[in-house]
């Protein structure tokens, strides 16, 4: 298969990349990449003569009529990702959000080339601390913030052209990430960077949200069970019964790092923070077969801190910028 990666100088779409080189090495890989604050040509280095890559965006209908008609499959990553950049600015949310998907459906109607949607649990809205009910694919749209209604509004496109004009696409819907390569903007590494970096972790409001955690790389070799076994037209959920409060995230990085429990500081809640998401991965278990690898979340930690240990030169330039953004605003 030729595959069309976007977003793929990103966190997810570099593990996808690093993931299938090798996993799937029949499949050969196109990388297109805006190079965004977010994306990082460094994270591809080592697969660098494996792939081609090209700069540019998704919302550039004349390069995606180009790429998309020399592929097989798209799998679309390419997003502004994080809720707290869209409080400042949702601006290029929407653009990248929804004008980027709408030109990839063009063209993939165009070409009858198949879409792989990547979307995220937070189309959903959030769910109270003591509901027993968890994310099903019946769950209406409910999103709370400029990124989450952005990807809501995505996923919609996907699913009226699959009905209006017969393409073929799937599309997942994954819990919270973690892994090597994230951005240090995002909880996990902030928290790991800022102790190494000799910074106090930032804990918004009481720490009591819950997110559900899944390795990257189970992620992504569930996006691949759905490429290969996934039917027309359909969403998979994709998560791995990992719901954890923020406190108890932070408490194990603080314990793994050898620092004292209380060594971090409560900062400004995030204005309309979800309380929890966590999903239910029936549906791609049972007709797909899929199971994750990384059951053990300390395992995985673990081994996330040591890559941000052993890669300072990948995450240390972005830091101080990022950091004082936030302290810009009380974060
Ligand atoms: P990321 O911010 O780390 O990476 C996004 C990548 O997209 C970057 O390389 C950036 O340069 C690129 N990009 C941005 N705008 C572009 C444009 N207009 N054209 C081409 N490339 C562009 O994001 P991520 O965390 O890797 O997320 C990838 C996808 O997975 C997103 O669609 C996100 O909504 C989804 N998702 C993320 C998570 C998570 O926990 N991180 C969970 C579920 C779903
Ligand atoms: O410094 C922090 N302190 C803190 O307590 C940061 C950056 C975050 N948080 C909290 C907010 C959330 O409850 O940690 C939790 C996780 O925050 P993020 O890493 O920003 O992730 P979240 O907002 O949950 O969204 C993530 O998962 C779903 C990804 O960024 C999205 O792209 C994905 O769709």
């Amino acid at each position: 298969m030729r595959l069309l990666v976007t977003g793929g100088a990103g966190f997810i779409g570099a593990n996808f990349v690093h993931y299938t080189r090798s996993a799937h090495p029949e499949h050969s890989i196109t990388v297109l990449d805006a190079l965004t604050y977010a994306g990082n040509e460094a994270s591809l280095a080592t697969v660098r003569n494996d792939i081609e890559f090209v700069h540019g965006s998704v919302a550039d209908a004349a390069l995606v009529d180009e790429l998309v008609g020399r592929c097989d499959v798209v799998v679309h990553f390419a997003a502004e990702s994080h809720n707290d950049n869209s409080l400042r600015d949702p601006s290029p949310f929407l653009e990248t959000n929804i004008i980027g998907t709408y030109t990839l459906l063009e063209a993939v109607r165009k070409h009858g080339v198949r879409l792989h949607h990547i979307s995220t649990d937070e189309v959903y809205g959030d769910l109270e601390l003591d509901d027993p009910k968890k994310f099903t694919p019946q769950t209406p749209y409910n999103p709370s913030s400029p990124y989450s209604s952005t990807k809501a509004g995505s996923d919609l496109l996907v699913r009226a052209w699959v009905r209006s004009f017969g393409i073929h696409a799937t599309i997942s819907n994954c819990s919270n990430n973690y892994g090597p390569y994230q951005h240090v903007e995002k909880f996990i590494p902030r928290q790991i960077t800022n102790v190494l970096a000799g910074l106090r972790p930032k804990l918004y409001g009481t720490g009591e949200n819950v997110r559900d955690w899944i390795h990257v790389d189970d992620h992504n070799s569930a996006v691949h069970a759905i490429l290969d076994r996934g039917r027309n037209g359909e969403t998979y959920l994709i998560g791995a019964d990992g719901e954890k409060n923020n406190l108890e995230v932070l408490s194990l990085i603080l314990e793994l790092l050898g620092q004292p429990k209380d060594a971090f500081d409560h900062v400004t809640d995030r204005v309309g923070h979800d309380l929890r998401y966590a999903i239910d991965a029936t549906k791609l278990r049972d007709e797909l077969g899929w199971t994750p690898k990384y059951t053990d979340f300390r395992d995985g930690l673990e081994a996330t801190i040591d890559w941000y240990r052993e890669n300072e030169s990948w995450w240390k330039p972005l830091k101080d910028q990022v950091e004082a953004k936030y302290a810009a605003q009380g974060q």
